[in-house]
């Protein structure tokens, strides 16, 4: 598959998908969501995981592209932001773990893409924010909802309220990432941290993704539904016999996704 704003490199079930418009600090046009929407459904059927970053030695993704955007009349708006919307909704959607490895700048809707991700780690040189009312507009990649659910809802609004930037030691400290790491080790760290998840069971990891996912936005005792129909559904799987005869046999599971 030939792109032109990202990169995709694949190696023993680790997935990489770099967005690469550097000139651009990699900004979010609408050739790259859809390039992102197509890789999203060309990923080879054996990916255990999914390393998102971005290109170059400065940004993350710094944006939509305000550039695309500025001529942009409310219909054309819509339609952009329904793809972006549509691309991080099947981003969030897969069944394998996502990590955002935030490599410097992610702004507006780079930090709304890493929030779709499932676990965020940032170098020491990333910045982040939600800077979109200083330039007219609000969050339009899913920013108002999904960063509400991550930071709380008044942390949330003075974000989106300031749209300031934060560093990456003060985003740690809000829980908006998980861990700061030197830059020139943040893929290798995103690596290990794939690494270890590649030793367990992937329909595993994809039920129980899915049940903290929807459990997250449902009441406590429709997420505890879910999360008994979920455990249910993986015995009987290859996987789940595997992994418990492997245990009482004393030896490491092989999983097969089966
Ligand atoms: N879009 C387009 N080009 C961008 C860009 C962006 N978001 N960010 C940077 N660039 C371009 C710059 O224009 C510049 O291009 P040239 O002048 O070289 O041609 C090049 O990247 C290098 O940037 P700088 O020269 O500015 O680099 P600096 O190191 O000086 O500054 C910076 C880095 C990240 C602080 C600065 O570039 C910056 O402030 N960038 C803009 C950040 C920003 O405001 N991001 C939020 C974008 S708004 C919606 C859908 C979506 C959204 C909203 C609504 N609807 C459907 C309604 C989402 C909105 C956003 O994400």
């Amino acid at each position: 598959m030939a792109f032109e704003n990202i990169r995709i490199e694949s190696e023993g079930g680790v997935v990489t998908l770099t967005i690469d418009r550097p000139k651009a600090l990699n900004a979010l046009n609408t050739a790259t969501l859809r390039e992102v929407e197509r890789a999203l459904a060309e990923l080879p059927a054996d990916t255990r995981a999914l390393i998102v970053t971005g290109g170059g030695d400065k940004a993350f993704v710094a944006g939509a592209d305000i550039a695309e955007m500025v001529a942009m009349s409310g219909t054309q708006a819509r339609e952009f932001g329904a793809l972006g919307h549509r691309v991080f909704a099947t981003l969030e959607s897969l069944a394998c773990p996502t990590i955002a490895a935030m490599n410097g700048f992610a702004l507006g809707g780079g930090l709304e893409l890493a929030l779709a991700c499932d676990l965020v780690y940032a170098s020491e040189k990333a910045k982040m924010g939600l800077p979109e009312v200083g330039l007219g507009v609000i969050p339009g990649f899913g920013g108002t909802q999904r960063l509400t659910r991550v930071v709380g809802k008044m942390r949330a609004k003075e974000l989106v309220f300031t749209g300031e930037r934060l560093d990456a030691a003060k985003a740690k400290e809000i829980g908006l990432v998980l861990d700061v790491v030197p830059a020139d080790q943040l893929m290798a760290h995103c690596k290990a941290v794939a690494g270890k998840l590649l030793k367990n069971g992937p329909l595993a990891i994809a039920q129980a993704k899915r049940a903290i996912e929807y459990g997250a936005d449902a009441d406590l005792r429709a997420g505890n539904v879910l999360e008994q129909q979920t455990f249910a559904a993986l015995f009987g799987s290859e996987d789940q016999r595997e992994g418990m005869k492997a245990f009482l046999e004393k030896r490491a599971a092989t999983f097969t996704g089966r």
